[in-house]
Parts: structure tokens; sequence; C-alpha cells
């Protein structure tokens, strides 16, 4: 038996640990994982790309890509009857979804820097095509709106560190106290800047990433960061692709999983 797996671009962090992890959990159950990575962003990318597990005859879809609400619709329709369930798009998207709590994550960003006395405020988000990372975005201005407060400087980078790097140039020039990044990656390329520009962290500035991808306690300061449990999302999609394979009727259909604050060296 085989299941499918489209999959955001592996060469990022997130997603080629998720992948890791529904293969793991995949073959503990004796199923066969294919991937298959979307050209680009576009729908209609990824609609090829499940068009091609599916007559690779999978049994069962996973989709982690984001995926605006009417656009999973079309998917989850194209895909019927196998089960399939999506890993990047609104809780509230109408179709099965098994997302991390990006309010949550954004909430305990935030407030971890509050409670530090942080007030200037900056926010690196993730490209606005994305989903999950307009979600963060979205997390974080609420959360400072209750607190009185808006960004004391934004900008959207593409999840890499170098567009991490290359923000923070903008970013340091207005002078924050704190910056929370939409991910890791883009975290590390602010530390670099942070360093040229011989900027201390935490003294000087504190840097909060998102994700804790297995290499973000090696970073130099070791990263705070917010804790996607990559391994738990693997263990739990493969799970309720196989109950809803059994015809498990309990499976339930919008699922948030919790995230956490993980407090390392970057933030003080
Ligand atoms: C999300 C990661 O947080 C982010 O760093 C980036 O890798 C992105 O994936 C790629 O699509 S995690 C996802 C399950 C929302």
């Amino acid at each position: 038996l085989t299941l499918g797996l489209v999959t955001a671009d592996l060469s990022l962090h997130a997603p080629s640990q998720i992948a890791a992890a529904v293969k793991r959990r995949a073959s503990l159950a004796g199923y066969n994982v294919v991937m298959s990575m979307p050209e680009d962003n576009s729908v209609a990318a990824c609609e090829a790309a499940v068009a091609g597990l599916l007559a690779q005859r999978v049994d069962a879809l996973l989709i982690n890509v984001p995926l605006e609400n009417d656009a999973a619709a079309h998917i989850a329709a194209r895909s019927q009857p196998l089960p399939v369930l999506f890993l990047d798009v609104d809780e509230n998207a109408p179709v099965p979804s098994m997302v991390f709590d990006a309010q949550q994550g954004a909430r305990l960003g935030i407030e971890h820097l509050l409670a530090l006395g942080h007030r200037r405020i900056a926010c690196l988000a993730g490209p606005p095509d994305s989903v999950s990372a307009r979600l963060r975005h979205q997390g974080w201005i609420a959360a400072l709106h209750q607190a009185g407060l808006t960004p004391c400087v934004e900008a959207h980078g593409d999840w890499s560190a170098a567009s991490g790097y290359h923000h923070a140039h903008a970013i340091l020039a207005a002078r924050p106290d704190g910056v929370v990044v939409a991910n890791d990656q883009m975290a590390l390329g602010v530390l670099r800047a942070c360093a040229e520009q011989q900027l201390q962290v935490p003294d000087a500035i504190s840097v909060i990433g998102y994700d804790d991808t297995a290499d973000s306690a090696w970073f130099t300061p070791a990263l705070t960061t917010i804790r996607q449990d990559f391994r738990l999302l693997g263990e739990r999609s493969v799970e309720w692709l196989l109950a809803r394979l059994h015809a498990v009727p309990t499976a339930e259909s919008a699922i948030t999983l919790p995230v956490s604050l993980i407090e390392r060296q970057t933030s003080g």
C-alpha cells in the first residue's frame, strides 16, 4: 500500500523534516510513501502533482503545500474517493486538515518579548502567498494590538536564510529591541546580520524564530524559537489517513496541534 505526499520545497528544513516523519510512520505501518514536489507555488502545479500521484495509484494523500480554501476544496474533490489530509491550510478550510496552531505560536513569541520588557518589536514574515506565513503574521499583529502596539517595522522574506539576511538590514535600521521571525532559517540570516553590525544578541536585540528545526539549537547563539513538533505531525497525519482507510468513523476532520516556546540564548 502507498501513501502519496505532495510537499513544499524539500530544500527547506521544515518540509523535509515533515517528509522524514511521514516516511518513518508510514514504514512502521508497512506503507510506502511516494512524493511529489510541485514545480512552483501555483494551484495548477499542485494539481499536476496530485494527478501524478493518483496516476501512480496511491491509496491516500497528504498535501503539505500552502493552499487557499477554494483551491484546497477543488483538490479534495478531484482526489475523491481517496482519503486526503491537508497540512498547510486555514484551520477553517472546508477540507480535512491537521495544522499547527499559528495564533498560539504568534502569541507566544510576542508575549515572550513583551515579558522581557521589549516594546519596539519588528516582524519578519514569510512569503505573502503562504497560508501559514499569513496566519503567523496576523497573529503577531493581533498580539501586539492587545498590548497597544504595532510593529516598528515589517518585511516579508521567502523562508530562506538569504532572505532573512537581506531583509535584516532594513529591519535593524529601525532599531528594534526584539524581532519575531516566521521561521528559523530566516532567523539564521538575521543573526548573521546582527553579528556583522556588532549588535549583541540578546543584549542589544532579541531574536525569536519559528519551527525549531533540528539545527536551531546549534545556531550562535542557540535560537529561542516556537517549536512545531514535526515528528508528531508526521505520526498523527499518517495515523489519521490509516484510520480513514480502515473506515474508523471517529477520526476528526479539523485537527489543530499545539506549539510551544523553546527559550534558548537569543532572547533576554
Ligand atoms: C512551514 C515552516 O514553518 C516554514 O519554515 C516553511 O518551511 C514552510 O513550511 C514551507 O512551506 S511548516 C508548514 C507545515 C506550515
